[in-house]
């Protein structure tokens, strides 16, 4: 069901502060930017390597989810994201198994993905995102 960790999710309160940070700790290099209004967020993907990012996530509003888990937590991993082949059939069988899905239908993600989220509370306190990427899963 799962084919690899696509991304750790970081929240934080200054995006090119933390861009440096992790840039220059691990060389990492910045391969995508974005502001995607619909998840309250502008982000930045550093490759680890292959497929394997991490994302670093500054909240657009305090009402925002990220906004809210940085009022409540401070920074830090906010997320875990799981890449998968075809994310609308993982929503499907992982709903049978009666885990909240928090979307209805796939969003749109970082790079062209597809992307879903499960609730933390269902998944030992873990907010669980799927991603499907842009270019098909090998
Ligand atoms: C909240 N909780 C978390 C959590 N956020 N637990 C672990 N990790 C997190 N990130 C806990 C919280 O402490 C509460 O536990 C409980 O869940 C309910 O939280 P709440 O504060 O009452 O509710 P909200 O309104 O903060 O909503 C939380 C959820 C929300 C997870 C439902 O943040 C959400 O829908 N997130 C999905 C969308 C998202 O996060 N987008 C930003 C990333 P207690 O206190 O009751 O025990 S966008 C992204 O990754 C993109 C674009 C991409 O990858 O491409
Ligand atoms: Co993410």
């Amino acid at each position: 069901m799962l084919l690899r960790i696509d991304h750790v999710g970081i929240a934080c309160h200054d995006l090119e502060a933390k861009i440096k940070l992790f840039s220059e700790l691990f060389e990492l290099e910045v391969v995508a930017r974005e502001v995607n209004e619909e998840q309250g967020v502008k982000e930045a993907m550093l490759r680890v390597s292959g497929d394997s990012y991490i994302q670093l996530l500054e909240p657009l509003s305090p009402d925002s989810p990220v906004g809210k888990f940085l009022a409540k937590r401070g920074e830090g991993v906010h997320h875990v994201a799981f890449g998968v082949g075809d994310v609308s059939d993982t929503m499907e069988q992982i709903a049978t198994k009666g885990v909240r899905l928090l979307d209805e239908k796939p969003r749109h993600g970082s790079m062209g993905s597809s992307i879903a989220f499960l609730h933390p509370k269902d998944v030992g306190g873990m907010l669980t995102e799927l991603v499907q990427g842009a270019k098909p899963a090998v």
